[in-house]
């Protein structure tokens, strides 16, 4: 049997065959199906990948693809919360409408505030981490250009995401505190004129992402009568509509000023606490906690952060200082001075312990909001801006609360050179009316001492005060005596002295100041000079500059200025500083003779140059003119 005949093909062969064929048809199955999910693919990218419209088609009015624009490549959209900037934006501008560009996006990356994974904007992004933004060359010209807008660079602020990082401004110790699980819940009062978008966005973003919500009743939003800034209206209500905390915006139909559309905002509170926000701040990491525990040991504590540095023109984020604290100069300014060496020692050099502070800035606290109104609100005859933070503070002082500041509760703070703002009525005018309230129902004798240093606030009306001195009366509140030596014995103001008034020579010539009230930068160059003697009741504000006090500590100053002394030299206008010696003058009122005790020479005119200058130089046996000073004028006794 042939089994191999040429005519009759062999199993083999068969088998090759058919394999052959259905080789190729195999090959066409996964062709197909690979085509087939290549396609699913694209759809699928296509359908919920932004950008690739964008790669087709330019999408310029689409702004949702260029929010999300460093974030789509990846494919991965939980790790990093999405909430960015358009690139270039143009959004902001003030008087042009604006688009819904948060809306679609807070919608279709739902719920980016609960993002657990820990994981953070590309550290490349402008401004992660607290950095400065570098502006781009090409948007150079345009940021500076916009920065009348809110004097502020929104530009920079526009370049960076809304949920940037920063740094956890707290210490280890700070770290280690641990509160109980039901500190009260707080309502978030943020008032706003005419606030930059981003900025206030940002605001509520730093809040909703570093706070833990169940402790937010809710956040209220006074919008101040803004003007021309469409965003501020429809893209913010619905940005907020978007919060997993509830928010209400008020609209004031005229402008009302911080401390009215605050009391606004306060009425409709129902949180345990109030707490009061400025609407150009990012806040840090624990920054909420801090403040609710103090404000549940004690409801009658006021509780400020630390205010760190959000830099006006680059946004970078600076840590405040943990060492200074609340005070006020003689014009009745708010100021930051060094904590002294007391409050170190009453909280044991912990720094993670809160400090008793005398004033507060007043823009970022949390207060009891029973206790809020017990203590009086805020005086509804102060006009927008200005005075409130030391009217509270001394309120509070001398009506038995406690105004803190707590170390470990950091809330960053745009800080302007100068106001945007205009004020109904003029800055002077307003600050100046509500200054003269405050004087004339918190400062008691003090007053006199104000008038003489600022003659012009005499002069302003302070409208009725009855109702608030009814109400310093009806919470028995201790005199303004007891506050600065009990709370402020660092102040300015003179508590213990020999002398306030003027300080002359023969003939009549008298110590005079110039250029004391320098910015709070303190570029000031303050001097020094003999100049004939002024009639307080003439020229009321010139002679403001003849008046010195001379302190039972031996100090001869003006504000925060001291008289220092050394060797054969010109006498300096210095910061007064606890225990400088160089700063000590010891009056003799028989001879006469202002010593200088760490020279152990004389304040002396100096005589050789006709330039009013005063020295300190030898004593000279026997009475010498030049050496002989008189402490007249008093204003106080
Ligand atoms: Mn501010």
């Amino acid at each position: 049997m042939n089994s191999f005949s040429p005519y009759h093909s062999t199993p083999t062969d068969v088998f090759l065959k058919r394999f052959r064929s259905w080789k190729r048809q195999y090959l066409h199955i996964i062709i197909y199906t690979s085509l087939f999910w290549i396609f699913v693919d694209v759809f699928f990218i296509m359908l919920f990948s932004d950008c690739t419209k964008e790669i087709i088609l330019p999408c310029q009015s689409s702004s949702l693809s260029s929010l999300l624009a460093n974030n789509n490549n990846s494919g991965i959209i939980e790790p990093i919360i999405p909430i960015r900037r358009r690139k270039y934006p143009n959004r902001t501008l003030y008087n042009s409408q604006t688009s819904n560009a948060i809306t679609k996006t807070s919608r279709i990356i739902n719920k980016w505030w609960e993002n657990q994974s820990g994981a953070t904007n590309p550290p490349s992004w402008h401004g992660e981490g607290g950095r400065a933004v570098v502006i781009p060359a090409e948007l150079q010209e345009q940021s500076k250009k916009r920065f009348i807008e809110n004097q502020f660079n929104i530009l920079a602020s526009d370049l960076m995401a809304l949920n940037r990082s920063i740094k956890d401004q707290r210490s280890s110790k700070c770290l280690a505190h641990k509160f109980p699980s039901d500190l009260p819940t707080t309502s978030i009062v943020i008032v706003f004129h005419n606030e930059g978008n981003s900025t206030l966005l940002r605001t509520l973003t730093s809040i909703i992402i570093r706070s833990p919500i169940q402790y937010i009743h809710e956040i209220i939003m006074v919008d101040d009568a803004s003007i021309n800034r469409e965003y501020l209206k429809d893209t913010l209500d619905a940005f907020t509509k978007e919060l997993p905390v509830p928010v209400h915006i008020l609209r004031n139909n005229d402008r009302l000023g911080l401390m009215k559309s605050r009391l606004r905002g306060a009425e409709i509170a129902k949180g345990d606490t109030l707490t009061f926000l400025d609407a150009h701040i990012e806040c840090s990491p624990g920054w909420l906690e801090y403040l609710l525990y103090e404000v549940k040991k004690d409801r009658t504590a006021v509780v400020c952060p630390i205010i760190d540095v959000i830099n006006d023109n680059d946004f970078g984020y600076y840590t405040g200082s943990d060492m200074t604290w609340g005070g006020f100069n003689w014009r009745l300014n708010f100021r930051w001075y060094p904590v002294p060496q007391r409050e170190e020692v009453r909280r044991n050099g912990d720094h993670s312990l809160p400090l008793l502070s005398p004033t507060m800035a007043g823009g970022l606290f949390t207060i009891n909001r029973e206790y809020f109104y017990e203590i009086g609100a805020y005086d509804p005859g102060m006009e927008v801006w200005g005075g409130e933070n030391l009217e509270m503070s001394f309120r509070v002082w001398q009506c038995g609360g406690r105004v803190l500041i707590h170390p470990c509760s950091h809330v960053g703070h745009v800080f302007r050179k100068q106001t945007p703002y205009t004020f109904p009525g003029g800055t002077g005018t307003v600050i100046f009316h509500n200054n003269k309230r405050l004087v004339e129902v918190w400062l008691d004798k003090y007053k006199d001492f104000i008038y003489a240093i600022m003659p012009e606030l005499k002069r302003v009306q302070a409208g009725d005060v009855s109702e608030r001195l009814a109400l310093r009366d009806r919470l028995k509140c201790k005199d303004f005596q007891w506050y600065l030596e009990n709370i402020y014995p660092e102040t300015s103001l003179p508590i213990n002295f020999h002398h306030v008034g003027a300080i002359r020579t023969e003939p009549m010539s008298c110590l005079t100041l110039h250029n004391v009230f320098g910015s709070q930068k303190g570029n000031r160059t303050a001097t020094l000079n003999i100049e004939t003697c002024l009639d307080r009741t003439e020229s009321p504000i010139n002679a403001a500059y003849q008046i010195v006090i001379y302190s039972k500590k031996g100090e001869i100053r003006f504000d925060d200025l001291c008289f220092e002394g050394s060797v054969n030299s010109v006498v300096k206008l210095q910061k007064c500083t606890e225990g400088n010696q160089k700063q000590i003058w010891n009056y003799n009122n028989e001879t006469k003779l202002m010593k200088h005790v760490n020279s152990n020479q004389c304040l002396t005119v100096d005589e050789k140059k006709d330039n009013g200058k005063v020295n300190v130089g030898p004593c000279v046996e026997g009475n010498h003119a030049q050496q002989r000073w008189y402490l007249e004028r008093s204003v106080i006794t």
